[in-house]
């Protein structure tokens, strides 16, 4: 990479952030139509800042023309599950794309294997074809798939992380640990109630769509009622009408009024 050039270098990779974020926005779409219950919460994704990347590529010692080779994430997307069990469902998304829109290289699994620091999530690095000007390139791309507590627990930590540098205090980094156990249990609580929290969850819309079909029902027939109402009076002015008799007309429309709402 020439430094200069940096900014057009991230061309390729913001694309791919935003291509990735519209095609598994798109399942969750999808997969709400379909079923009412989608494994992704939502999408959030971005590409890495230029600061960071030199200081990643300084701590592992990656020389700046091999920063696009080495570094695996500059483009990054990151997939919000509600329940652990969500998260292998979403994996399975990925790999059934495997060699289709995209290449998986690898798969690392902090779930099973959490981080020291108490970080959980599943990474796969991707291979993704951009379409640029030039032809098509392909650039790696980081998934980071993660339950919302994970999440919770990454974002509040990463920016510690971030304030204190090298430097966090060890009753700070006790205490980060001691929330990833809580978090780690409030993933367990969640998964051993998730039939309860799915059915609750798929119950709103059906609810709703019943009180929605019903209000339209009745709307119906008020409006079928007013017109075979309207049909019936129609039909007795012409008789009347027919008779000319007024009496009976003046009746009629005394009749009328007396129903009009005022
Ligand atoms: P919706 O369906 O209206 O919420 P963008 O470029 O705006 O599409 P970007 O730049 O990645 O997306 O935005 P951001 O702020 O990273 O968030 C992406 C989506 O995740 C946004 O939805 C947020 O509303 C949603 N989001 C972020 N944090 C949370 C959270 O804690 N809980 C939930 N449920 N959603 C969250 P969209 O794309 O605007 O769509
Ligand atoms: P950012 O700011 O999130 O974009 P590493 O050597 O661990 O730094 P590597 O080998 O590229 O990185 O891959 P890894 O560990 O699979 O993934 C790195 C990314 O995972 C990090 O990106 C974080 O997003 C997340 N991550 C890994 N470990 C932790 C952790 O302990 N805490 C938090 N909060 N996140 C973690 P970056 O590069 O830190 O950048």
């Amino acid at each position: 990479m020439e430094i200069q050039n940096w900014k057009k270098m991230l061309i390729p990779y913001t694309q791919a952030v935003d291509e990735l974020k519209i095609k598994f926005k798109a399942i969750r779409k999808e997969c709400k139509t379909l079923d009412e219950y989608s494994p992704i919460e939502f999408v959030t994704g971005r590409v890495k800042n230029i600061s960071s990347i030199l200081e990643k590529a300084k701590k592992k010692n990656i020389p700046l023309s091999q920063i696009e080779d080495k570094i695996e994430d500059i483009a990054g997307i990151r997939i919000m599950c509600q329940f652990v069990e969500d998260i292998y469902r979403v994996i399975n998304i990925v790999r059934a794309r495997d060699n289709k829109d995209m290449i998986i290289i690898e798969e690392r699994n902090y779930i099973e294997n959490t981080k020291a620091s108490g970080y959980r999530s599943y990474h796969i690095i991707i291979k993704y074809p951009v379409q640029t000007a030039m032809g098509e390139r392909f650039i790696f791309a980081e998934i980071q798939i993660r339950t919302l507590a994970m999440n919770f627990w990454a974002t509040i930590e990463h920016s510690l992380r971030y304030k204190y540098r090298q430097n966090m205090p060890h009753e700070l980094q006790d205490r980060l640990i001691k929330a990833a156990q809580a978090a780690y249990l409030l993933d367990q609580e969640m998964s051993a109630i998730r039939d309860e929290v799915l059915r609750a969850q798929t119950n709103l819309p059906e609810e709703s769509h019943l009180v929605g079909d019903i209000l339209a029902n009745i709307q119906t027939l008020f409006k079928q009622q007013i017109t075979r109402e309207l049909q019936a009076t129609q039909d007795k002015f012409w008789q009347l009408w027919e008779t000319s008799n007024m009496e009976e007309l003046e009746l009629f429309n005394e009749e009328l009024a007396a129903k009009i709402i005022k």
